[in-house]
């Protein structure tokens, strides 16, 4: 069967049908990560490096990436290693990448939230003190996920926060490095590479070893080993999130070019074949348009497999009746990237309230938001979206509660105190602010 007349397999929805709300459900339904066998394994490996330190490390690194490292000085790339990689790009990568830097960077710089406090009348003080953490550390896959973007996204939020030291960990199988990735972890102000990867990476960065510095929280995304260690050493270490596969809501009036909604839907499925690529729209005709341009384009593709995959899993193309219908399917889905490809989107704005990126107009296609226009492309997937937000320097900032009591404060409050502690039967409490309270001239 010649490949040219393979029809794409992709569902086609309309929210009159009877069974709508089924079939979404069941397009929509991810399983997160729950499974007993991986978690087993996880847990062993992270009791290893937690007793054994390097040792565990090397072995498991040794093992899982077929390596042949006698010690973590194997394993370890220096900023001297970093700047090189940087410093040996072609022109063009480097400059692209410096530029994608910057405009990262900048948005970032502008989501630092401050200290801040105020006076009450009688001189007491209350204040919220923000600190970055003391150490951050960024996991990066390997393999067909290494992504030079996702390290900038990673890290300047990080850098931007003040955290003092970065710390990255790429599984390097079979020893073979990314180049791409380690000039963009030079560009982030990365401050130590390990080449170690898995539960095993996950490890080390939550308990510490010898050589790997134990961090505060561990960020960037991982397989399905990754992920469950990440759960596990929650707690130890705080953890950005557990993400899901990546995906695109398109929300078209009938006025984009059909191809380029096409190529959109696309640049999400090629990341994996349980990528999640929908378009919705109340114009039926350019439904059917976008569907010809699919098939038209899905042969030119470089992924066409992964692509053809993803769409035949989890993509549909919905019909809705109009832009209400449109705005209530937004915020049920809640999806990572929303692109409202239409004339006026600043009308629909205001109503969209769950989304983890959003789109604006025909011109912004979700692939700029993935490399450079500035916000950070590490977000809330699988309808997380409802309680969480993107990826940013508030992640690596935290919050100390001040309270600097004058002697007329101390006595006002010691009072309302005493009432309430002598209501618990915490009488220690009560005569602690009672002591504050001057006598009763
Ligand atoms: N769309 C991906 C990010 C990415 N795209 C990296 C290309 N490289 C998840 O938001
Ligand atoms: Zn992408």
């Amino acid at each position: 069967m010649s490949e040219i007349l393979e029809a794409v397999e992709l569902a086609r929805l309309s929210t009159g049908d009877a069974d709508f709300d089924a079939r979404l459900d069941a397009l929509l339904a991810w399983e997160g990560v729950s499974d007993a066998a991986v978690q087993q394994r996880v847990d062993e490996i992270i009791a290893a490096v937690r007793t054994r330190g390097d040792a565990a490390l090397v072995e498991a690194s040794n093992r899982f990436d077929r390596l042949s490292a006698t010690s973590m000085a194997d394993l370890t790339l220096g900023p001297a290693r970093l700047e090189q990689a940087y410093a040996n790009l072609p022109e063009a990568q480097r400059q692209a990448l410096a530029q994608a830097a910057e405009r990262i960077r900048a948005y970032h710089e502008r989501q630092k939230s401050a200290s801040w406090s105020f006076t009450e009348a009688d001189g007491t003080v209350l204040g919220q003190q923000v600190s970055a953490l003391d150490r951050a550390g960024i996991y990066v896959p390997g393999g067909k996920a290494a992504y030079p973007s996702s390290v900038l996204m990673n890290a300047i939020p990080a850098h931007v926060a003040g955290v003092r030291e970065i710390v990255m960990v790429v599984p390097t199988p079979d020893g073979v490095l990314n180049e791409l990735v380690l000039a963009a972890a030079h560009l982030a102000g990365v401050d130590h590479v390990f080449t170690v990867g898995g539960a095993q990476a996950v490890a080390a960065l939550a308990y510490g070893t010898e050589s790997v510095p134990r961090v505060d929280k561990i960020v960037g995304p991982g397989n399905i080993y990754v992920a469950t260690a990440k759960r596990a050493v929650f707690g130890q270490v705080g953890i950005d999130m557990i993400a899901g596969p990546s995906e695109i809501l398109v929300v078209s009036d009938g006025g984009t070019d059909p191809e380029w909604l096409a190529m959109d839907l696309f640049s999400q499925a090629e990341h994996d074949e349980d990528a999640q690529a929908l378009l919705v729209s109340w114009d039926a005709a350019h439904l059917e348009a976008v569907e010809a341009a699919i098939e038209r384009l899905l042969p030119t593709l470089e992924r066409e497999a992964i692509v053809r995959e993803s769409l035949a899993r989890r993509g549909a193309l919905i019909h809705c009746r109009d832009r209400e219908e449109a705005v209530a399917l937004i915020n049920r889905i809640a999806p990572e990237h929303l692109e409202l490809s239409m004339g006026d989107p600043e009308a629909l704005l205001p109503e969209v309230r769950h989304a983890g990126a959003i789109f604006m107009g025909r011109y912004t296609a979700e692939a700029l938001g993935d490399y450079c226009a500035g916000p950070n492309h590490v977000l809330p997937t699988s309808g997380t979206a409802r309680f969480s937000s993107p990826l940013g320097v508030y992640d690596f900032q935290k919050r100390s509660s001040i309270i600097h009591c004058s002697p007329e404060g101390a006595a006002a409050l010691g009072e309302v105190a005493s009432t309430l502690a002598r209501g618990e039967a915490l009488t220690a409490h009560a005569r602690s602010a009672e002591y504050r309270i001057p006598p009763k001239a």
